[in-house]
């Protein structure tokens, strides 16, 4: 290593330590780099396509305003998938590579889009715990050492935050009306549970990235903490709502200050994020689909685009 580079280095280290943020024009070491496009990426993928369960249920939603409020919260989802694949260009990569990657199953999205959303519950139970879970793990990564993606997350969680009210609106709802509509609440709580602590990823000790991106500030908590927090944080609210987690080995541990809970199906988990989870291809096909079918919205942007910066162009030499 040159001299040069030890100092880079030296600058770079030293900005982590000290919580200064590291700027795309910043030195860099390319691991740091490559990690960082993995994950944001990765991120901007599971907003993307986040989107299609419950785009499923905007034309079901059963009234005008939970039509109205679902409709909001999916083009959010969209917004963040586009502040995400924006952060991830500082580094250097392009929209077409990120989507390349998505589209030939090379880049990964969170496992939690691969289930289905089968009833109107289903949208109580996303916004609760699927976005709920989202936020525990976002805020942490408000901190995160990479600028743009931590000023991207402040603004991101800001409306998740939303997005988990409205889902835990729509489960009180349902938890208190008839017997029907709280067996629709119970069923989804049933099936979102095991795969909403899912989302925190593998357990520390199986966790290949947690250490090096934790003494990088990219992670400032593990998996395993947040899944904690997350448990913590909801068994309380499934109890505001009358509802039972389906989990017979959920205990407070007076000990510990927190819940014990149930193992995971980790064979589940891998089942999923190696593609062969219940929706993986329909959620690839529909993603490749709407690109293709978007191409002309693409080309019309960049037509117009060139065409303005022409005027811009012959008026500046008028001007000149
Ligand atoms: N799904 O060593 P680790 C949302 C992969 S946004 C799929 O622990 P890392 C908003 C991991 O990539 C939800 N793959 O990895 C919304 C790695 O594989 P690789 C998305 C997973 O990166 C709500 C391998 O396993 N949020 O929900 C998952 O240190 C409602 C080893 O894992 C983010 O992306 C998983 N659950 O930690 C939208 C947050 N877990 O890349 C619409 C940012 C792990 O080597 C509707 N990301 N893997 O091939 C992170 O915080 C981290 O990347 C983790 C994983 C915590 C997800």
């Amino acid at each position: 290593m040159s001299e040069t580079d030890k100092n880079l280095e030296a600058r770079f280290e030293a900005y982590v330590a000290e919580e200064k943020k590291i700027e795309p024009k910043d030195w860099m070491p390319d691991s740091y780099r490559k990690t960082l496009i993995r994950q944001i990426s990765q991120h901007a993928h599971s907003e993307i396509v986040g989107m299609l369960p419950e785009g499923n249920w905007i034309s079901r939603a059963p009234s005008l305003k939970r039509k109205a409020i679902l409709l909001a919260k999916v083009q959010d989802e969209a917004g963040h998938g586009l502040y995400l694949y924006s952060a991830a260009e500082t580094l250097g990569v392009t929209r077409n590579q990120m989507l390349n990657d998505l589209h030939t199953g090379k880049a990964k999205y969170s496992s939690i889009f691969n289930y289905p959303t089968l009833t109107w519950a289903d949208m109580g139970a996303v916004g609760w715990l699927v976005d709920g879970a989202a936020i525990m793990n976002q805020v942490p990564l408000c901190k995160c050492s990479y600028g743009p993606y931590a000023r991207a997350m402040v603004r991101v969680c800001k409306e998740e935050s939303f997005h988990q009210r409205q889902g835990f609106q729509v489960m009180l709802n349902l938890a208190q009306g008839t017997d029907e509509q709280k067996d629709m609440a119970q069923d989804a709580l049933n099936r979102w549970w095991w795969p909403s602590l899912m989302m925190f990823g593998p357990n520390d000790a199986d966790s290949p990235h947690s250490a090096q991106s934790m003494k990088w500030n990219i992670k400032r908590f593990s998996n395993d903490e947040l899944r904690q927090r997350f448990v913590d944080m909801t068994v309380p609210q499934a109890e505001l709502l009358g509802l039972t987690i389906p989990d017979p080995d959920l205990k407070w541990n007076e000990e510990r200050g927190h819940y014990d809970f149930g193992e995971i199906q980790w064979e589940e988990f891998y089942n999923v994020i190696q593609g062969n989870g219940p929706c993986n291809k329909e959620r690839i096909a529909a993603r490749v689909k709407a690109h293709d079918e978007g191409a002309w919205v693409r080309e019309a942007a960049n037509a117009y685009a060139k065409k303005e910066n022409e005027k811009r162009s012959k008026s500046a030499t008028h001007a000149a």
